[in-house]
């Protein structure tokens, strides 16, 4: 059962191969909850193993109990006091058991109180890409969002705030941390301990493209995590050579659903492109930023 499952969550990684992503996603580790590398990632799979030990145990005894024309009699217990009590008592026992672990994990994961040092995001999900707000670092970006690694010895949490623009839909990347609805006052925190870009995926029908609202986390080690903080932050360079493909951009359309910070774009409909080539992927993980892609897309 345990392989069946690991084999089937990473269905992600092998479609829309035209545009690239499934190579691109084979890359990555599966997104197998099974896997976790984050803090209530861990508590999750531990909780999620349990509970299928215990259901494959239930199964076990139902499946392989004695049939009828073996011909042995089992024992006749009728009005036997010990055995009425024990097997009322153990499924209140296993179902107890049951309800201490998953009790136990849910505190873990929502009585955690952000920490003065850590990371705040501000997630807002959109028909069908995401927007990743740093408001204490003034950075905006899409689709990509980029964390730092969490050393135990000295713990740099990421706090996520869940909003949407439009529709529910859900923020999940089972690696890192568990499924959330992306609903206004929902929060989230994941605590990365291995270095990596980890798959995700909108995990709540939201529209004709919920597909294809894919996301990545990176998990930054803490010094490229600071460079990333630093370039993010930088208004677009003036360079001459792409001047003429600046003033296209700056004076069509495009500048009423884009910004690009230094020119004067200041749409918030759609991501901002300020730093777009600092990422892999267009359009939600749909495509690899590649500049046949990135033209085709345009
Ligand atoms: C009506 C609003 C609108 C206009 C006008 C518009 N875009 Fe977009 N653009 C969007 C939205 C919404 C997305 C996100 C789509 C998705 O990921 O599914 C997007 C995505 C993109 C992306 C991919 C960004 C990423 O991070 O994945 C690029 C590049 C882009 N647009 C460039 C342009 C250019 C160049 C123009 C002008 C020629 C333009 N857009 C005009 C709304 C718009
Ligand atoms: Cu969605």
């Amino acid at each position: 059962m345990f392989l069946v499952l690991t084999l089937l969550v990473p269905a992600v990684t092998v479609y829309a191969d035209d545009w690239g992503m499934g190579q691109a996603n084979a890359r990555l580790a599966h997104p197998s909850m099974f896997r976790p590398v984050s803090t209530p990632a861990q508590d999750i799979s531990t909780l999620a193993v349990f509970v299928l030990m215990v259901t494959t145990a239930i199964y076990s005894v139902i499946r392989f109990r004695a049939r009828p024309g073996d011909g042995s009699e089992p024992p006749q217990l009728y009005g036997n006091a010990p055995a009425e009590f024990a097997w009322t008592a153990v499924p209140v026992l296993i179902v107890f058991v049951l309800i201490l672990t998953t009790a136990r994990s849910v505190y873990t994961v929502q009585a955690a109180r952000r920490p003065p040092r850590s990371v705040a995001v501000r997630v807002v999900g959109h028909q069908w890409w995401w927007e990743f707000q740093y408001p204490e670092l003034g950075i905006v970006t899409a689709n990509e969002l980029h964390v730092p690694l969490s050393d135990p010895r000295d713990p740099l949490p990421t706090f996520l705030e869940l909003t949407s623009a439009d529709v529910v839909h859900s923020f999940w990347v089972p690696q890192l941390a568990g499924k959330t609805d992306v609903i206004p006052t929902n929060v989230m925190w994941m605590e990365p301990q291995e270095v990596g870009t980890y798959l995700g995926q909108c995990a709540e029908f939201c529209g004709t493209q919920h597909a294809l609202m894919l996301l990545r986390v990176v998990v930054d080690p803490r010094d490229q995590w600071d460079r990333w903080v630093a370039t993010q932050r930088e208004v677009a360079i003036e360079d001459t050579s792409v001047a003429s493909g600046r003033d296209v951009f700056a004076s069509t359309a495009c500048v009423n659903c884009h910004v690009v910070r230094g020119v004067g774009a200041n749409g918030r409909f759609g991501p901002d492109l300020t730093h777009l080539m600092s990422r892999e992927t267009l359009a939600a993980g749909a495509a690899l930023n590649t500049t046949a892609n990135l033209k085709a897309w345009i």
